[in-house]
């Protein structure tokens, strides 16, 4: 065994239940709640549930999810299952396509990955904990009476009400491939809560759609949500170095300017090369590097997970980010234990492939020095307009 230590007077919470691992969207689709069985089975291989608290998610209560979704979606999704037979393919709400589909346990599925959202961000506001994990979380297209993009109950959006029970002001942070457009549209209006996501953007042909660098908030200049989006648009192939170097410049900028009290960062692990939906040349070092910055920042942080379609390299990415999170992260072998449940699935049986490991041969990267330079500059400008 690995022996990790509880890092002293630092407090991390887990959040999971195997029920959430047992659910299936169907077979052809990307979504895989079994991933989360292969990066638990990889934590615990290497001794990190004893370096944590760790709760068994509950299923979130009614009055919860309304605090963001509408009574008539609930219902529909709690009986959409019973209500709809196999043939008829119903697409109110966006559910019943291929993207959303209806599922056995659907709605316990969803209720149980958000009861975990809100009890890690409870976790962070009672300060019993530094930081606060919910891989099962992260959805973040869901919106107040819609589902979009394998997302139905917006998790983020529940967990970040709940800080600002005691918080002044979050910033929510996502580094999925796709953009965080549920989260953004849900705290367009506030300047409590500044939104950030980094992703691939192409207009309308890489899902969603949104998330071009002039959509900074409310157009209206005495709303005050003007100018608390902020959205990184990039092309396909980034590697490592501008991927790290965007988002500490950037972030950081953001906490002097905003001064956040607490930080969501949904970890979607499609931005990592080699995923199945995703573009990028991200590594699970690059992306571990973003979670390591946000904890250097000494901020009460929830982490939640998101996208994700390789199974394989989300469990290395998570984690590896769960190391992080802990400080145990240079104590970790990269050789993946022996004893790793389903360990012949991590081919190389390493926690870090290299990219030609993943893919043979890395993706064109088309993200030039100068189109991220631009981006920077015009996200300082931006910035300008912002006080704590
Ligand atoms: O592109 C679309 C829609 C379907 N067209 C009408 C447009 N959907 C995407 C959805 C991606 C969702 C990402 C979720 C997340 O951000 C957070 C959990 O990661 C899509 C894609 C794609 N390549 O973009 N759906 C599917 N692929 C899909 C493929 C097979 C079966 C079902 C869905
Ligand atoms: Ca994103
Ligand atoms: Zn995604």
């Amino acid at each position: 065994e690995n022996n990790i230590v509880r890092p002293k007077g630092y407090k991390v919470s887990w959040h999971s239940n195997p029920e959430i691992e047992k659910h299936h969207f169907g077979h052809a689709h990307p979504m895989k709640p079994w991933r989360l069985t292969l990066a638990k089975g990889l934590i615990m291989s290497y001794g990190m549930h004893t370096a944590m608290d760790t709760y068994v998610s509950r299923l979130a209560t009614r009055e919860e999810l309304e605090d963001f979704h509408s009574e008539d979606y609930l219902d529909y999704l709690k009986t959409a299952m019973v209500a709809m037979p196999d043939d008829e393919t119903p697409k109110d709400y966006n559910l019943g396509g291929s993207d959303c589909p209806i599922f056995e346990g659907l709605f316990n599925y969803c209720s149980m990955y958000a009861g975990a959202s809100i009890d890690a961000a409870r976790k962070l506001c009672n300060n019993e904990s530094d930081i606060a994990i919910n891989w099962s979380g992260g959805l973040h297209h869901a919106k107040k009476a819609e589902a979009s993009g394998f997302c139905y109950v917006n998790d983020i959006v529940l967990a970040i009400l709940q800080l600002l029970r005691k918080h002044p002001r979050v910033l929510y942070i996502d580094i999925d491939v796709h953009h965080g457009d549920g989260v953004e549209e849900a705290f367009w209006s506030t300047d409590r809560v500044m939104t950030l996501s980094m992703h691939k953007y192409d207009g309308l042909n890489f899902f969603p759609g949104t998330g071009d660098l002039d959509r900074t908030g409310p157009d209206s200049e005495g709303n005050p949500g003007a100018h608390h989006a902020i959205n990184v648009p990039l092309s396909d192939g980034i590697n490592d170095e501008q991927y790290v170097w965007l988002f500490k410049t950037i972030v950081g900028r953001c906490v002097d300017k905003f001064q956040p009290t607490a930080i969501v960062l949904q970890c979607g692990a499609d931005s990592l090369a080699g995923d199945r939906l995703g573009r990028f040349n991200v590594q699970v070092q690059g992306h571990g590097t973003c979670v390591a910055y946000c904890k250097s920042l000494n901020i009460p942080l929830l982490l939640v997970g998101g996208g994700g379609y390789t199974p394989r390299n989300v469990a290395r990415a998570w984690a590896h980010e769960t190391s992080i999170a802990i400080g145990c992260d240079a104590d970790l072998d990269p050789l993946i234990p022996e004893h790793t449940p389903y360990r012949e699935h991590f081919r190389h049986n390493t926690l870090f492939p290299t990219l030609e490991q993943i893919l043979g041969e890395p993706r064109v990267n088309r993200n030039t020095k100068k189109k991220l330079d631009e981006i920077v500059s015009t996200i300082t400008e931006q910035l300008r307009f912002v006080n704590a």
